[in-house]
């Protein structure tokens, strides 16, 4: 064996990171980690460090990347401050179920405890976020602890890791074995688990499927497309898990969200057998819980997740799963099929799919059903499709048809800012495939400064920012609760195109239907970088009806 060299807290970690497979990291860099920066620098050739614009923004990318590629997502902050920042990328890496580490740099351990200098108190700080917050002390137990982190983040139901480095603690010297590489640890589902649940689909009359949550991957979604196929079933997929199934397939039926197909709806209220597979099934997925009985569904219930912890944890079911994806996924598409008398459903739920797929009527001279149409005709299958969070997302996820696997990153967290960033994280991991991110006017702005980083790393993303001019999403629930009494709602915007042009990129404004597929091949054919800002008409607040409507509405309420 070749004998072991003292090597620095930094560099130990550095090499940590490439042994578990790490290819990109995110980071702003800062005073309290410029020992682990310079390990970074030695295995440079390895690991692209990628230096964002701000730490919020370098944790969503994290974030983005563990969702898009199933391993941990690499954030590196400096201590308070920086950490503050990043913690939105740690809560939505948690709500989404993503796997995600991040490291801080920590006071040095004679500081410790005195309130120096940007300390803080990193367990209490995420302990409700994390699935693990620990802080190394002695360089010679990194092997160990980044081991564990890698463990934690990807087992069970996946999420981040929060680790603190002491900046005495990095630029020590040990002299310490390398840990192997990480192994992702799954729940199996039992044979009397898969037996008992073709059982239950065998006596089902209407069975549904809700698919969704964190831990899948392409083969797990092909061995359950083939799972759904061989049975007939009718697949909904949860708020933002789109892509776990190829919403062009004939099982596919809609996405499940506030704002759901009622035709799609009333087939779930209906189905005499629900079979969860992966999701939490939280406020947006059950309609502010009220599309699923509490605590017993009315229907049959069967739940997978991964997180055994989950199960049980909100409703009662008739067969409790906890499996990972990949192996129920397998499983499933091993069970010999049920006959399927609801294979003509099925085929009608996909045909009330197609229907509500159609562009509709909108207030304004740009409609965004007609714009999301065009795209879906025009944007290679391949395409990563991003978004943050806003009103303007409802266009998105209705109209558009996610071809399959993480062709979808956006935030079950429901985080505005998430757009730009993770679509830079996407570009970064998959720079063959096209990426076109959508942000609302108040979104955009909250994470818009990674326009640079698109740039700095010469990411030739398509940047589309939908503009109402407000906060629209709060606005329209203030229309609803309190009409006509706009509070904190309204927005004067920038020019975004000229702000796009500003960073370097191509930029344009869009205020018609008809102006957009010229302004897309323009910025499509565009040697950098594009930005596009769609000017709509506020009234235009969803896919279903307009804002004077909401307000009336909620007038005669309170009249009445
Ligand atoms: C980081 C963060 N802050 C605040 C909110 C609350 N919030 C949800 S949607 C929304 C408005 C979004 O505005 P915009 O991006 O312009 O999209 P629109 O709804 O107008 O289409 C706000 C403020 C949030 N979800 N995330
Ligand atoms: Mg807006």
């Amino acid at each position: 064996m070749a004998k072991l060299e003292a090597r620095t807290g930094g560099r130990i970690l550095a090499d940590q990171l490439v042994i578990h497979g790490v290819r990109h990291a995110f980071c702003v860099p800062g005073e309290s980690y410029l020992a682990l920066l310079d390990g970074l620098y030695d295995v440079r050739d390895r690991i692209e460090l990628v230096s964002a614009r701000q730490d919020g923004g370098a944790g969503f990318m994290a974030a983005a990347y563990g969702k898009l590629t199933g391993t941990p997502g690499i954030c590196l902050v400096t201590r308070g401050p920086g950490a503050t920042n990043a913690s939105i990328g740690v809560h939505t890496a948690y709500q989404d179920s993503d796997p995600m580490i991040l490291f801080i740099g920590q006071v040095a351990s004679d500081q410790a405890e005195r309130e120096a200098f940007q300390e803080m108190d990193y367990r209490r700080m995420f302990w409700p976020m994390a699935k693990w917050v620990a802080q190394i002390d002695r360089a010679d137990r990194i092997p160990e602890l980044v081991s564990r982190a890698f463990h934690l983040a990807v087992s069970g139901r996946p999420g981040p890791v929060v680790l603190a480095l002491p900046e005495d603690m990095q630029s020590a010297t040990a002299t310490v074995a390398d840990t192997a590489r990480y192994q992702r640890v799954a729940a199996h589902p039992g044979a009397e688990d898969m037996n008992k649940l073709r059982a239950m689909l065998a006596q089902a009359q209407r069975p549904f499927v809700m698919l969704g949550g964190g831990g899948w991957n392409a083969k797990a979604c092909a061995d359950f497309q083939a799972f759904a196929e061989a049975n007939a079933l009718p697949v909904g997929c949860t708020y933002r898990c789109q892509d776990l199934f190829d919403n062009r397939h004939p099982n596919y039926v809609g996405d499940i969200a506030v704002g759901l197909n009622p035709a799609l709806e009333r087939r779930i209220r209906e189905a005499d057998l629900l079979l969860a597979v992966g999701p939490r099934l939280g406020e947006w997925t059950t309609v502010n819980y009220t599309l699923i009985d509490i605590p017993r569904p009315k229907q049959k219930f069967i739940h997978v997740h991964t997180g055994a912890e989950e199960l049980g944890r909100v409703y009662q079911a008739d067969l409790l799963i906890n499996s990972g994806m990949p192996e129920f996924a397998a499983a499933a598409r091993a069970l010999a099929p049920v006959r399927a008398p609801w294979a003509e459903a099925t085929l009608a739920s996909r045909a009330e799919y197609e229907t509500w797929q159609k562009p509709v009527v909108a207030p304004g001279a740009l409609n965004m059903s007609e714009v999301i149409a065009f795209l879906r005709g025009r944007l290679p299958p391949d395409t990563i499709i991003t978004n943050g969070a806003g009103n303007f997302s409802l266009w998105v996820h209705r109209f558009y048809q996610y071809t399959g696997f993480r062709t979808q990153l956006g935030p079950t967290s429901g985080a505005m800012g998430y757009g730009v960033p993770s679509a830079v994280a996407a570009k970064l991991v998959h720079p063959g495939r096209p990426v076109v991110s959508f942000s609302g006017d108040g979104d955009f702005l909250m994470c818009g400064q990674e326009l640079a980083t698109a740039m700095q790393y010469d990411l030739k993303i398509l940047f589309l920012v939908v503009n109402n001019g407000m906060y629209g999403t709060i606005r329209m629930h203030q229309e609803r609760e309190y009409p006509g009494r706009v509070s904190g709602t309204e927005l004067k915007n920038p020019d975004f195109a000229a702000l796009a042009r500003a960073y370097g990129l191509h930029g344009e404004t869009v205020e018609t239907t008809a102006d957009f597929a010229p302004a897309f091949e323009r910025a499509w054919q565009a040697k950098t970088a594009s930005l596009i800002e769609l000017r709509i008409d506020p009234e235009a607040i969803t896919t279903r009806t307009t804002l004077s409507a909401i307000r009336a509405a909620a007038l005669k309420n309170k009249g009445g």
